[in-house]
């Protein structure tokens, strides 16, 4: 069985977590993955602590493994998040966008698993010093808020760099992806877009569908000049976004049209108006299955390539 040191530290079976995407990983998702032996992670976004700790709730409703939180710490809400994922013991953090350096002693005090997403070496660095439990290293391959390096190449580098135990994100969404990411260094896994697939993910239809139809070339950075480059699928919206960022448009112009395009994407699945984030791996998702499927392809699939990979020696 695909097994690995994460596992033993986290108390799950699989070393497979599903990434805590903002709008979209809900408490019914992660609960969904963490029952099918994964790490379900709740995405708490730009949301406020009393609706992150409904999701808390809905969670614990379905599941008692563990399960942990995404805090993206952009989020006007960042502080109170963070106070309220201690006071409620969850059994793991993540954090995004950000450096999360200032809750890290009072998420330890309460025994919280801490594993900051880093997109450089000197962020894993420094995640490591200040006593990350172990750190996702998360390539430019993404959905969402991006860093620049592949994950080819910002995998290894992190693991040379830090003792951390490092799990790989960005661009893995089958078990081939996965077993490279062991080769790599990696002791787990995080995946995100494969997931917008998932029976439990709750995500407008018409998200589902932009997402099983994806091809190689059909997702796009936008944000860069505003210094927050975000992957989504190409839309009216991405189009008429990055057109913007390279006319004469101001800052706040952009900003403007920036707002509730998220949320606009996942709940009302509007085609025009959404942003509707993803990784390159979307031309990879070909069908819709239970979330305890996915975590289990995936893993079954590189167990076998792991076992094979002698073939390849001689
Ligand atoms: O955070 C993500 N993915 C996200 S966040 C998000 S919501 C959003 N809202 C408004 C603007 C932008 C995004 C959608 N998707 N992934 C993890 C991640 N973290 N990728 C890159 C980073 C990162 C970036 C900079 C981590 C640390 C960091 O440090 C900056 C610093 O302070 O040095």
């Amino acid at each position: 069985m695909l097994n690995s040191k994460i596992c033993e530290l986290l108390g799950i079976k699989y070393p497979i977590f599903q990434g805590g995407m903002a709008w979209v990983a809900d408490g019914k998702l992660a609960a969904a993955v963490s029952e099918g032996g994964g790490l379900g992670i709740i995405g708490a976004g730009n949301a406020p602590a009393e609706q992150v700790k409904e999701q808390i709730e809905i969670a614990r409703s379905i599941t008692s493994k563990p399960f942990g939180v995404n805090i993206m710490l952009m989020s006007p809400y960042a502080d109170e998040v963070a106070e309220l994922v201690a006071r409620e013991r969850v059994a793991v953090v993540t954090t995004g966008a950000g450096n999360p350096s200032k809750y890290m002693a009072m998420w330890k005090s309460v025994g919280i698993k801490v594993i900051p997403v880093v997109a450089s070496v000197a962020m894993a660095k420094l995640m490591t010093r200040a006593g990350a439990d172990a750190l996702v290293a998360e390539g430019g391959e993404a959905g969402g808020h991006v860093g620049e390096l592949s994950t080819m190449v910002l995998v290894p580098l992190v693991c040379d760099a830090t003792h951390s135990p490092v799990i790989a994100a960005g661009g893995i969404a089958d078990g081939r992806a996965a077993a490279a990411a062991f080769m790599l260094g990696a002791c787990g896994v995080q995946v995100g877009t494969r997931f917008l697939s998932a029976y439990e993910c709750s995500i407008h239809r018409n998200y589902k569908d932009r997402v099983l139809r994806a091809g190689d070339l059909d997702t796009i950075v936008t944000g860069k000049r505003l210094g927050h480059p975000v992957r989504s699928l190409k839309s009216p919206f991405s189009r008429a976004y990055f057109k913007a960022e390279y006319s004469g448009v101001s800052d706040e112009e952009l900003d403007r049209m920036g707002t509730g395009a998220f949320r606009i994407a996942v709940q009302e699945g509007d085609i025009e108006r959404g942003c509707f984030l993803a990784g390159q791996s979307a031309a990879l998702v070909k069908k819709e299955q239970p979330a305890a499927e996915i975590v289990r392809e995936i893993a079954e699939e590189a167990e076998r390539i792991l076992m094979e990979a002698q073939k390849w020696v001689k």
